[in-house]
């Protein structure tokens, strides 16, 4: 019997997300394994014993009954988890070095951004203004991390590096060496407090959604050297309240926002954001999923799997992540 062919399900709709693309990747790295790129007119739906996926539509992947595994093609699973009909077989997500990497870059970048007061400096040169101000140190900085996973612990780790005071905050108790930990409910205001710039890397879930709003923003750090404190947001747009991200930063309770993702994706040409003096936006690329690694990735799992080992990142249905 050949081997059981795997499905792709690719919906993203930007080049990064092409099917075409995706499918001539796993015909490379799956070279004896049947790759259908659905949807297709001709296939016996019981030949599917994979699937790779990035925003299948709800109940896309129920009609497979030999179904073992679905892969996610990204770190974030919070469109898999809303779907009710999702089949119960282990859901594997991203977890690789090149898609943490480029997330730590975005991080990073944005961070330095905001400290070495990069939209004050833009807006003096459009007006030619050589209008140097006092640039503090990085030690004099706290920068917070929500979300200390397979993302938010490397970018906390090269925050360090460069001299940040470097905070996180998780659900269960974390240890990364030189970094402030903090976790659960109970914990969140005293990391808050000492928080002047932070940066949201957690899932979307029930327990996160919304997370980032006024109630938050005004427990963070006014006494720090940016000013009014600062947010940068990677995770997911369901996290944050918009309304409350563009009150808080036109009333001063934040100084300043980095945002990636929105509540609505992408983001519709008459959102506010857009034109916002004090929101550096960028078009939910962050950290994108690169073909050629995830899909090298997916097929060493499968090949593992198949020969009786175990696979890795495995989302916890209960948790949500
Ligand atoms: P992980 O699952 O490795 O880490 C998630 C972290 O969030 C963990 O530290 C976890 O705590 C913490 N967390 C989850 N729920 C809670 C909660 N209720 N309270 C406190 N902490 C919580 O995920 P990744 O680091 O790989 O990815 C994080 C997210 O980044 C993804 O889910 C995705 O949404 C987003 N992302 C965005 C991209 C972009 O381009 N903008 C690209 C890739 C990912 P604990 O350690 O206790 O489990
Ligand atoms: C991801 C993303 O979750 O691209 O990987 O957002």
């Amino acid at each position: 019997m050949g081997k059981g062919a795997l499905a792709l399900l690719v919906h993203g709709g930007t080049e990064n997300w092409s099917p075409e693309r995706w499918k001539a990747r796993f015909d490379e790295v799956c070279p004896d394994r049947r790759v259908l790129q659905l949807p297709a007119a001709d296939f016996d739906p019981a030949e599917i014993h994979y699937a790779a996926v990035w925003k299948p539509d709800p109940g896309e992947l129920a009609g497979f009954p030999n179904l073992r595994v679905i892969f996610n093609l990204g770190a974030g699973v919070d469109a898999l988890m809303a779907d009710s009909s999702l089949p119960k077989v282990p859901l594997v997500r991203v977890a690789v070095s090149d898609l943490t990497n480029r997330m730590t870059e975005y991080v990073v970048l944005h961070v330095l951004m905001h400290h070495r007061q990069e939209l004050y400096l833009r807006a003096s040169q459009r007006e030619r203004q050589w209008a140097p101000k006092f640039q503090w140190p990085a030690n004099a900085v706290s920068v917070g991390i929500m979300g200390l996973g397979t993302l938010g612990a490397n970018a906390a780790d090269v925050l360090k590096r460069i001299g940040f005071r470097v905070a996180g905050w998780s659900r269960s108790r974390r240890q990364i060496d030189g970094v402030e930990c903090f976790h659960g409910r109970p914990q969140l205001e005293a990391f808050l407090r000492r928080t002047d710039i932070l940066v949201c890397l957690l899932p979307l879930t029930a327990d996160t959604r919304h997370i980032l709003n006024r109630d938050l923003f005004a427990k963070l750090n006014r006494n720090g050297p940016v000013g009014a404190p600062v947010v940068i947001n990677a995770g997911r747009g369901g996290l944050q309240d918009e309304a409350d991200i563009l009150a808080c930063l036109d009333d001063g309770t934040l100084g300043a926002a980095s945002l990636d993702v929105f509540a609505r994706e992408p983001l519709p040409p008459d959102s506010p954001f857009w034109t916002h003096p004090k929101v550096v936006l960028t078009p939910h690329n962050a950290a994108d999923t690169d073909a050629d690694e995830i899909s090298k990735y997916v097929a060493r799992q499968i090949e593992r799997f198949e020969a009786g080992g175990a696979l890795e990142n495995v989302v916890d249905p209960a948790r949500g992540y």
